[in-house]
């Protein structure tokens, strides 16, 4: 759970712990109060202005001061809309299906997607589409992408070439629980899969291209992918795929590593979330802004978990960047540093989207809320 002692009323979801007591133990955390506003169709103005007029708020849209059970309450019914929609976009089971997707490809691909996991990229997706005033449901094709394509990058990290991890969201990797071959293919599956949702689901067709743009770039050679290769190359993998001792990283290479392998991901929900809903440039710039904090504050959160974290939580191996001698945030500025570190990177998200004003409510909850979890 996030607070821990003196928790009066708290509320887990999936280790992004939610508290609905005024006694917060993040200093500056905001309380949310919880106000819903009618379907009238009309935009709230906020500093930045959409093109999108609808309004469907899948819970309540927070008022200045926000309750932390508000955020709880959203997380869970968003969490919830996600996983229907992903069992959807995801090849089907049985007889039948097989015509469509080998049965056992499907079923590799459904065990790596739905077996747990907090599905913070598509939650944010959805919440920077309502922080613009569009509605939640037009963001879930495109929330959807955005966790296939980080399932596929989990399987592929935990595969022996890579992490050679045994243990993923609590249980067996994919490569574990089938084979290397089906493990590396339920990956390719899923990156894949990825785009053809976007490209056939996202409305209008120009936005659909846009979010095809800021997907492949968060996720390819620029972003995640690039950054996954820059990481190896510091832990010391050489060019012919053998290990050669580490090279000496700065703290700038290591935030460069970081910010593509795993922040351009966390990034690009806030952009296209923002597109979904056509926002203004204004918009989409401060949300963009915002994800590239948290997305660094986040894996700076990661390497604190590691080194502080309980592995029964995690649902994964801790305390193996220390033991492989890897390069991280603890290592470079301690515990403390790293923590104050993360704040500040919080910090600069929250401010980044005062423009967009009420409605980015619980974006600023959920900055607060990351630097507190425990999974
Ligand atoms: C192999 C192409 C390729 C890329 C791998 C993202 C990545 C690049 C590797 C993951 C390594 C890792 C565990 C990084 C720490 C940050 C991170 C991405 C954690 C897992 O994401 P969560 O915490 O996972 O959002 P859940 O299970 O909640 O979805």
């Amino acid at each position: 759970m996030w607070y821990k002692a003196g928790c009066r009323s708290c509320v887990d979801f999936h280790g992004l712990n939610v508290n609905n007591s005024s006694q917060s133990k993040v200093p500056g955390a905001v309380i949310l109060m919880p106000m819903c506003i009618p379907d009238t169709g009309v935009r709230v103005s906020a500093g930045c202005s959409s093109k999108k007029v609808t309004n469907r708020p899948m819970t309540t849209v927070p008022t200045t001061s926000t309750s932390v059970s508000a955020l709880g309450e959203y997380l869970e019914r968003a969490r919830h809309r996600i996983e229907e929609s992903l069992d959807e976009y995801l090849p089907a089971l049985g007889a039948d299906a097989e015509a469509v997707c080998p049965e056992r490809l499907a079923m590799a691909m459904r065990y790596s997607v739905l077996g747990g996991g907090k599905r913070l990229r598509p939650v944010l997706c959805l919440m920077a589409t309502e922080a613009c005033g569009g509605e939640s449901a037009a963001a879930l094709p495109g929330a959807c992408a955005l966790e296939m394509v980080h399932a596929y990058s989990l399987i592929h990290d935990d595969l022996p070439a890579m992490d050679d991890d045994d243990l993923r969201r609590g249980r067996a990797t994919t490569h574990r629980a089938f084979d290397e071959a089906t493990a590396i293919l339920a990956g390719d599956g899923l990156l894949t899969l990825a785009f053809e949702v976007v490209a056939k689901e996202v409305r209008p067709s120009s936005a659909a291209l846009r979010c095809v743009a800021i997907l492949a770039e968060a996720a390819g050679p620029a972003g995640m992918v690039g950054g996954q290769m820059a990481d190896l190359l510091a832990e010391g993998h050489g060019e012919a795929g053998g290990r050669r001792p580490p090279t000496s990283v700065t703290l700038a290479t290591l935030e460069a590593i970081h910010r593509r392998k795993t922040g351009a991901l966390l990034r690009a929900p806030l952009k296209i979330g923002a597109v979904i809903a056509q926002a203004s440039e204004c918009c989409v710039e401060a949300l963009d802004r915002y994800g590239k904090a948290i997305g660094l504050a986040f894996q700076i959160v990661d390497d604190l978990l590691d080194v502080q974290g309980d592995e029964t939580k995690l649902g994964k191996r801790v305390g193996k960047d220390s033991a492989l001698g890897k390069w991280t945030y603890p290592r470079f500025l301690g515990v403390d540093g790293s923590s104050r570190r993360a704040r500040q990177l919080a910090d600069e998200a929250i401010a980044a989207i005062e423009p967009i004003g009420p409605r980015g409510e619980l974006l600023r909850s959920l900055a607060l809320a990351l630097l507190e979890r425990d999974r």
